[in-house]
């Protein structure tokens, strides 16, 4: 086992059950066990997203670093670049978990030169091949930083420059490349900056139609190469930009489905993103899931009393429950996961901080995934929705359903047959049901 950045945690964290008061245990997720007909680990296949773990520094727009990466010493940004990966591969295994994801720029630093920036990335995924293979931990996504250098500012797919969007498709090529060379099993569009923030110097039409020919470029290309990843898009409503396109699942399905990109991609959904958009977690990944397209999920949560992307450990019972009976119902995510795409608080100063965000995190998916699995065991939300919709099962409904009648036939058996009774929606009921499963 790697050994040099985490010497606080001498083996990897284990299940000890919920009576366990070691903080450095799981308490529900067991790995191994069984729920249903897979594995803790099969459902849920956790990842550890690279960017906040191992280059968040604390540092925010008012305040300096607070929290030193033992791991970011180095002023050489290659050795850098290397001691951080190897300081990540020790924390999944120290963690326990299967999966992990990136982007281009934070496993390789940007170069002088576009063309230094794609050799120092050929470079790190060497070295990430061969830690996957000593480690057996794999990529559940690649992405491509579309945001943090200036000349995206205005946009990448969406730039009113066309070698700004030039510089995107070539930089998105590399970052496909580098996530087909380490076995990626999705590979993650977020549009961080394909948005506007005034209309007034905006050809919002055009924009959209680039986005669109940017995605076009990116299928071709998977084909080109044999690249097996799922492709998956982000949605996001707002931040970096005032208004992102792709701003909630429903935006994104519209905008897939109005340029002939639906049959090439599926949704990753995020908790945090999802609040921003003043939807609540549970409703992105119902909409998702009931189009078919609920790929992944960035798991996290939000603090409703800031208006921003908080990207905070996700520990809310409800929001991870609610998460796993759309997950379980859709029979799973398939090649998607849970990437925690959460960072410790600044606050949180040191490495063992990182353990505890994820062991808390993943221990309140594993309660949501144990508690959604006997709620829908009991199939008590099943019986009461087949009976809230039981008289389309009957002769009217069907004839409804199957297109037999219109408004003319539909008049005349409403002005033959009595009022009908309203009958109660259950809701205080069932909440009541859900709490008596949160245990
Ligand atoms: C930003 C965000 C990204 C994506 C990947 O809000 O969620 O980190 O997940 O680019
Ligand atoms: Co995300």
């Amino acid at each position: 086992m790697l050994n040099k950045y985490f010497p606080e945690i001498q083996k990897p964290v284990e299940y000890e059950g919920k009576d366990s008061k070691n903080p450095l245990a799981f308490k529900y997720y067991n790995k191994n066990q069984k729920v249903g007909n897979k594995t803790m680990a099969e459902h849920l296949r956790i990842a550890v997203a690279f960017w906040h773990t191992f280059m968040g520094d604390g540092q925010d727009m008012f305040g300096a670093p607070t929290f030193v990466c033992p791991w970011r010493a180095s002023s050489n940004p290659m050795k850098r670049a290397e001691e951080t990966l190897e300081a990540a591969f020790e924390f999944f295994q120290k963690l326990g978990v299967d999966y992990y994801c990136f982007h281009d720029r934070d496993i390789a630093p940007e170069g002088e030169t576009f063309a230094e920036s794609c050799k120092n990335l050929e470079k790190m995924v060497q070295l990430a091949k061969k830690l996957q293979n000593e480690t057996g931990v794999k990529l559940l996504w690649g992405t491509a930083n579309l945001f943090s250098n200036p000349i995206y500012a205005q946009g990448a797919a969406t730039s009113p420059d066309a070698r700004v969007f030039a510089t995107a498709a070539a930089q998105v090529k590399h970052a496909i490349d580098a996530t087909q060379e380490l076995g990626g099993e999705n590979y993650v569009f977020w549009g961080g900056r394909e948005g506007y923030e005034n209309l007034l110097n905006t050809n919002l039409q055009f924009e959209q139609e680039q986005l669109a020919r940017f995605l076009h470029m990116a299928v071709e290309y998977k084909k080109k190469i044999g690249f097996e990843g799922q492709f998956l898009i982000e949605p996001k409503p707002a931040e970096p930009m005032k208004h992102q396109y792709d701003s909630t699942a429903a935006t994104t399905l519209y905008f897939l489905s109005r340029y002939g990109l639906l049959d090439h991609f599926k949704l990753n959904i995020e908790a945090n993103h999802a609040t921003l958009a003043g939807n609540t977690f549970e409703h992105e990944l119902t909409v998702a899931s009931a189009a078919g397209k609920l790929g992944s999920v960035d798991a996290n949560r939000g603090d409703l009393l800031l208006g921003w992307d908080t990207d905070q450990f996700p520990t809310d019972l409800y929001s991870t429950t609610f998460a796993m009976l759309v997950i379980l119902r859709q029979n799973g995510l398939g090649k998607g996961g849970l990437n925690f795409d959460a960072k410790v608080r600044r606050t949180s100063t040191d490495p063992i901080d990182l353990f505890y965000g994820h062991i808390g995190g993943m221990d309140a998916f594993a309660r949501g995934l144990l508690i959604a699995h006997r709620i829908l065991e009991d199939k008590i939300l099943d019986s009461f929705l087949e009976e809230r919709y039981a008289t389309f099962k009957e002769e009217l409904g069907q004839s409804i359903i199957a297109g037999k009648v219109g408004f003319e036939e539909l008049d005349a058996w409403v002005q033959n047959n009595p009022t009908p009774t309203v009958k109660s929606g259950r809701i205080e009921l069932l909440e009541n049901i859900i709490n008596s499963y949160i245990v």
